[in-house]
């Protein structure tokens, strides 16, 4: 019955999944952490603190400008007593994914506003990365329509609410926010459901 033990097994993976919460500009031009390690499946929720900072998906060799097809949460302005705001994206797989900062005004992203999930510990290192944001070019982002490839919460006094990115690398976890997520958790659901599918049969491939 490797049948069965295969698809609880890529269940049971897919329930353990972790939420692993990042402060955006809480000390200044920062992502605390900023290099993180995530599994498959992990959900990486990036919490903003002001002043208008955003978290844009770049490659390695790029950064500081747009990844095509990558994750966009889109700017948000935030005042010191409108905490609350959150964009999360879920992690695909366990291959590195390079963040920056898109906010111009004081260049952030050239500044050491850049973050890693599962950045290499030789060679493309995150401070390979920050040193190559250091030197880039004006910073760039997706047009607007954003967010792209994760849900934003935009918290603004006491009105909460919420979008989820269509095209998009990753879809939402159904666990990740609030209570006014309908929208977004079900379409998260379902797309977390076939990612299930599909791990079931990449399990039973293997068997
Ligand atoms: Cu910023």
């Amino acid at each position: 019955m490797q049948y069965t033990s295969s698809l609880v097994l890529a269940f049971a993976a897919a329930a353990s999944a972790a939420t692993i919460k990042v402060s955006v500009g809480q000390n200044g031009l920062t992502y605390t952490p900023n290099d993180i390690t995530a599994n498959a499946g992990d959900s990486v929720e990036f919490d903003f603190f002001p002043k208008n900072h955003t978290v844009t998906q770049s490659s390695f060799a790029d950064p500081c400008h747009p990844l095509a097809g990558g994750f966009f949460s889109g700017f948000v302005p935030t005042k010191a007593t409108t905490l609350g705001s959150t964009f999360t994206i879920v992690v695909k797989d366990t291959k590195p994914v390079w963040i920056y900062c898109s906010q111009t005004e004081g260049d952030h992203c050239q500044k050491g506003m850049v973050a890693a999930i599962n950045a290499p510990k030789t060679g493309n290192t995150l401070a390979a990365f920050t040193l190559l944001a250091k030197n880039a070019t004006t910073s760039t982002f997706p047009p607007p329509g954003t967010p792209i490839g994760g849900t934003l919460v935009k918290s603004s006094g006491n009105t909460t609410s919420s979008s989820t990115g269509t095209a998009s690398s990753s879809g939402s976890m159904a666990s990740s926010t609030g209570s006014t997520q309908f929208t977004g958790a079900a379409a998260g659901l379902s797309a977390n459901m076939a990612g299930m599918g599909a791990l079931a049969l990449g399990a039973l491939a293997m068997v």
